[in-house]
């Protein structure tokens, strides 16, 4: 039996066609209502489906039918012949309409990608589609995303299932956040680790978050100085934190006293240095930093950026403490981020590791280290 699709974007369309090739006697086997797939269901009315057959076709295919009803048959052969006959029919238009429906796959897939960005071609994986958008309304930087997309379209295949094609999308962005941006088994280089960046994006509430957490769950000697002396209330913010956790506290004025009150500290084996909000702008201001460093011979440095700043702000913050040899990056605000691009783009642009987040203003639960699963899942969130 030849059967035969028609597509319409309304029934009667659709009908239309059918009458047209197959003539009056056609006869309608099977309707449905084709919804859109992927990227262009928003734009698209849905269309309709038809499966038909030519009418005389219909009628000896049903007296056959008939035929084989028959309980006992004189001619046991022939009947057993018109079953086997049957059969294959069957077959042939199952194996029919699955090639329909493969190339009709394949036609959806192409018509997707086409007017895409030149990385897109050649994509055959929706849920690889849907990672790009994702990351685009995210506000990845297009180099990063094209270079994860290029990635991607190496190691998924079109016969690869929905789920096989998201298994590899997880295992190539481990891959890639592990080589650039997640630092595992983070060993701090000295027990001196500086908090830079710009006023306001949570170095003092991440330094009492961090203080909290080595000293009451590590049970680590902490000391905390703060070298913030810019404003009064700077100091009293720690001096506050110092009293709850019961971590002693010393202040810095001047570089110059910066060893010695370092030595003074000899028997704490974390010490927490809190330093003034510069202005990025402020050269004056990042000099006199460069030299308060100066200052501590032995030391880890983290640039707290908010998650909350563009990326083009990030930027520029970036680009002013270029003159930190080396830093870890940590992002504050996640909380009250709507777009989290911001911290692969500092990270992966600088060639810097994030090692905390923060999410929250409560110390000291409101902080976590960095790992690809919290990342993959800041990137993946609904909403
Ligand atoms: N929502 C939110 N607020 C935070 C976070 N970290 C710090 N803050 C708030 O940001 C403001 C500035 O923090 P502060 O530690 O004084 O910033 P600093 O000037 O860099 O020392 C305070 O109101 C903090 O409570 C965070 O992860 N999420
Ligand atoms: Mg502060």
């Amino acid at each position: 039996m030849k059967v035969k699709k028609f597509y319409g974007e309304t029934t009667e369309e659709a009908v239309g066609k059918v009458r047209q090739e197959l003539g009056a006697n056609a006869i309608i086997l099977h309707e449905k209502e084709i919804l859109p797939q992927g990227i262009w269901r928003f734009f698209k009315r849905p269309s309709v489906e038809i499966v038909a057959a030519r009418e005389e076709q219909v009628k000896n295919q049903r007296k056959e039918n008939r035929r084989e009803e028959k309980p006992i048959s004189y001619d046991k052969t022939n009947a057993a012949k018109s079953m086997a006959s049957s059969r294959r029919n069957d077959d042939e238009v199952s194996k029919e309409l699955q090639d329909m429906k493969k190339l009709l796959n394949t036609l959806v897939q192409k018509k997707s990608t086409e007017g895409f960005p030149a990385v897109l071609q050649g994509v055959h994986q929706k849920p690889v589609l849907d990672l790009y958008k994702q990351l685009k309304l995210q506000d990845v930087q297009e180099n990063i995303i094209d270079d994860l997309i290029e990635e991607l379209k190496k190691v998924t295949t079109e016969q690869d299932t929905e789920k096989e094609a998201n298994k590899k999308i997880r295992q190539v962005l481990k891959l890639k956040l592990e080589e650039k941006v997640i630092m595992k088994d983070f060993k701090p280089r000295s027990k001196n680790a500086v908090f830079v960046g710009p006023t306001g994006v949570g170095k003092t509430t991440t330094i009492a978050k961090l203080a909290a957490r080595y000293a009451l769950e590590e049970g680590k000697k902490v000391g905390m100085i703060s070298a913030d002396t810019y404003r009064i209330a700077a100091v009293e913010q720690l001096k506050t934190y110092s009293e709850i956790l019961n971590i002693p506290i010393k202040i810095v004025y001047e570089p110059e006293e910066m060893a010695e009150t370092l030595k003074s500290f000899s028997d704490r084996e974390l010490i927490l240095i809190d330093t003034a909000g510069r202005s990025h702008r402020n050269m004056e201001q990042i000099n006199e930093l460069q030299e308060l460093l100066d200052a501590i011979e032995d030391k880890d440095i983290y640039l707290v950026l908010s998650a909350t700043s563009s990326t083009k702000d990030l930027r520029a913050i970036t680009k002013h403490y270029e003159f930190l040899q080396d830093y870890k990056i940590i992002f504050t605000k996640t909380d009250e981020a709507t777009t989290y691009g911001g911290i692969l783009n500092s990270s992966i642009e600088n060639d810097k590791p994030v090692l905390y987040l923060t999410n929250g203003q409560s110390v000291p639960d409101d902080i976590e280290n960095a790992s690809v699963e919290k990342l993959i899942g800041l990137f993946t969130e609904e909403g």
